[in-house]
């Protein structure tokens, strides 16, 4: 019912000359079962658009305003992603709320953008280790997917969810299979509560996926596919990821 969908997030990572390596590797070793995607800092994005228009192969980016445009010095807005033929843009990623204090609000108003340029909002939520450790996983991720539901109402439908534990993400760790199943039935629920669409709704896992675990992973009942970091970087790893 519900397409798997990768999605490579690369980060503050790559030159024009690494973009033009990695993204041609892909197209060659495409197309996949899955949907795939690569999310690229902006100034790679028209590079990707010009590689990848007609493939198989979406692109996006990794951040968006919570503006439409003006005096926002070094902003970009969700309408000159979509400029550039985005499909896909990254809204709340942790490392977004951790160093650029973006709250949960803030989260929602970006994915908002993003909805009203006909992009789809990729909503990262994920707890850190100090709140898994005090058993506020639950309550953190509910907190921040609750946010993006009371602004976007109905539109929520038109969301991707990523569920990225904080303490998973860059590190090698992995939530198990069953750790991260948990947490996206949990979600899928909230979901469900809002939009009667919540069943088609994709829920992406994220934090150190790798060829060896992706598999394990994408298999869980309520995970759709996977948001790739480091092995998004690596043509063989990522296509592994893909064909996963
Ligand atoms: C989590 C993920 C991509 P990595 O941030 O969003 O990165 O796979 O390197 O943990």
């Amino acid at each position: 019912m519900r397409k798997t969908l990768v999605v490579g997030n690369w980060k503050m990572n790559g030159t024009r000359a690494f973009a033009a390596g990695l993204l041609s590797e892909l197209k060659a070793l495409s197309p996949w079962a899955a949907d795939v995607a690569v999310c690229v800092p902006h100034p790679l994005l028209a590079d990707a658009a010009q590689q990848l228009q007609g493939t198989v192969l979406a692109w996006g980016g990794q951040d968006c305003s919570v503006h439409a445009a003006g005096a926002y010095t070094g902003e970009v807005s969700a309408a000159m992603l979509a400029d550039w033929g985005c499909r896909y843009v990254i809204v709340g990623h942790s490392e977004r709320r951790a160093y650029h204090a973006e709250s949960d609000e803030t989260v929602a108003r970006k994915a908002q953008a993003a909805l009203a340029q006909g992009l789809t909002p990729i909503v990262c939520v994920g707890e850190t280790l100090a709140e898994r450790e005090a058993a506020q996983t639950d309550a953190v991720v509910t907190r921040q997917l609750a946010a993006v539901i009371a602004l976007l109402g109905e539109r929520i439908q038109d969301v991707v969810v990523a569920y990225e534990p904080v303490w998973a993400i860059g590190t090698g760790l992995t939530a198990t299979p069953a750790q991260a199943q948990a947490v996206h039935a949990l979600l899928r629920a909230q979901l469900a509560a809002a939009t009667p669409a919540a069943a088609s709704m994709r829920l992406l896992y994220g934090g150190s996926v790798k060829p060896d675990n992706a598999a394990e992973l994408f298999a869980q009942a309520d995970i759709d596919g996977g948001l790739i970091g480091g092995a998004a970087l690596k043509a063989a790893d990522f296509d592994a990821i893909c064909r996963a």
